[in-house]
């Protein structure tokens, strides 16, 4: 063996050797500023869970990639915000899943009323394949979806009576989510639903404009809705969840290892916000009550009159995911039931 090739030889594995020691990925982050915006003030269970996110990929980047976050849907509603993603404009955003049906229609999915029984079954058909597919359908879109928070089961708030029958609904004058199915669902129940941005949704409830809306007792104590909303129908009529997406073209830049920090931040404030969301809407509506709320949860009868008009719309959501993945989906939850 010559001296150079031994030399060369012995180069190589010192080079070996320094990247199995060295974190192997450290020189492949780079300095990176993430815009990530979403729709609730800082005092939500969403804006502490961005924290959580932020305070992660600090951490887990060495603190080169850095997260500006902006809550209060400062850089604008949830669909702004998805454009300004597929454009490249911004980076990063959390925001509703029913929001994203315009851009990929399986989202409708989990717009289903009564989809899911409870959070264990959210959980499990979200983070299963299900979910990673339904999540999968925003890439060609120009959207990389990460995780899915919770959002949670839905209740529906008013300021013109206690809703104690469906009937009590008619000429209430809704706001919804911009989604087909939240208008056809609220339809059918005989609201006059009016879809809106949530950025709107305050002011609109504060001047009359609506009537009512429909979220998770979280967002009704976090949003401040109880000053301007009297009555409180426990209705659970869906379950919304939350997902994290970033820019396509913005991710595509990214290397291996930087897309590995977004991806295990993201799963860890998945794991925190759920239990936080889970935590608070415990307490909530008790809060909501002590704060003058009139609070009732509708018999089990009436209940089951709004199951009923409310699943007349499961067909059209088959019909727009496709009856592929509506089967699949209708199986693991039977399969989840079963257990
Ligand atoms: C926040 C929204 C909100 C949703 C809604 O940007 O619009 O009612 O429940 O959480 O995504």
């Amino acid at each position: 063996m010559t001296v150079l090739r031994r030399s060369l030889l012995a180069a190589a594995a010192a080079t070996l050797a320094a990247a199995a020691v060295a974190p192997a990925f450290a020189q492949d982050i780079r300095p990176r500023l993430i815009r990530f915006g979403y729709g609730l003030n800082e005092q939500s269970n969403q804006g502490r869970a961005v924290k959580v996110f932020a305070e992660e990929v600090e951490r887990l980047s060495g603190g080169k990639m850095k997260i500006r976050a902006f809550g209060g849907a400062s850089l604008g509603s949830d669909n702004q915000m998805q454009q300004a993603l597929i454009g490249g404009a911004q980076e990063m955003m959390v925001g509703s899943t029913a929001t994203l049906v315009g851009i990929a229609q399986e989202m409708a999915l989990w717009d289903t009323p009564f989809l899911f029984n409870d959070v264990r079954e959210a959980d499990a058909i979200l983070d299963g394949p299900i979910g990673e597919k339904v999540k999968a359908r925003l890439e060609p879109k120009g959207l990389v979806g990460l995780v899915y928070w919770e959002n949670g089961f839905r209740n529906l708030t008013n300021n013109k009576r206690a809703i104690t029958r469906l009937e009590d609904l008619d000429g209430v004058k809704l706001r919804v989510m911009q989604n087909n199915v939240f208008l056809d669902s609220f339809r059918s129940l005989g609201a006059n639903a009016v879809p809106l941005p949530f950025s709107e949704l305050f002011s609109a409830l504060e001047t009359k404009a609506v009537d009512g809306q429909e979220n998770p007792f979280n967002t009704i104590v976090s949003s401040k809705f109880y000053e301007v909303q009297k009555f409180l129908t426990v209705t659970n009529h869906v379950y919304s969840p939350w997902i994290v997406t970033v820019s396509r073209k913005f991710w595509d830049g990214l290397s291996a290892a930087e897309k590995k920090v977004l991806v295990d931040a993201a799963k860890k404030s998945r794991d925190f916000e759920r239990k936080d969301t889970r935590d608070e809407a415990a307490r909530a509506l008790a809060d909501l009550k002590a704060r003058g709320m009139q609070v009732n949860a509708l018999s089990p009868a009436e209940a089951a009159r709004m199951r009923d008009r409310l699943t007349r719309v499961n067909a059209s959501v088959a019909t727009s995911v496709g009856m592929d993945l509506w089967q699949e989906t209708q199986g693991a939850l039977a399969k989840l039931r079963a257990k």
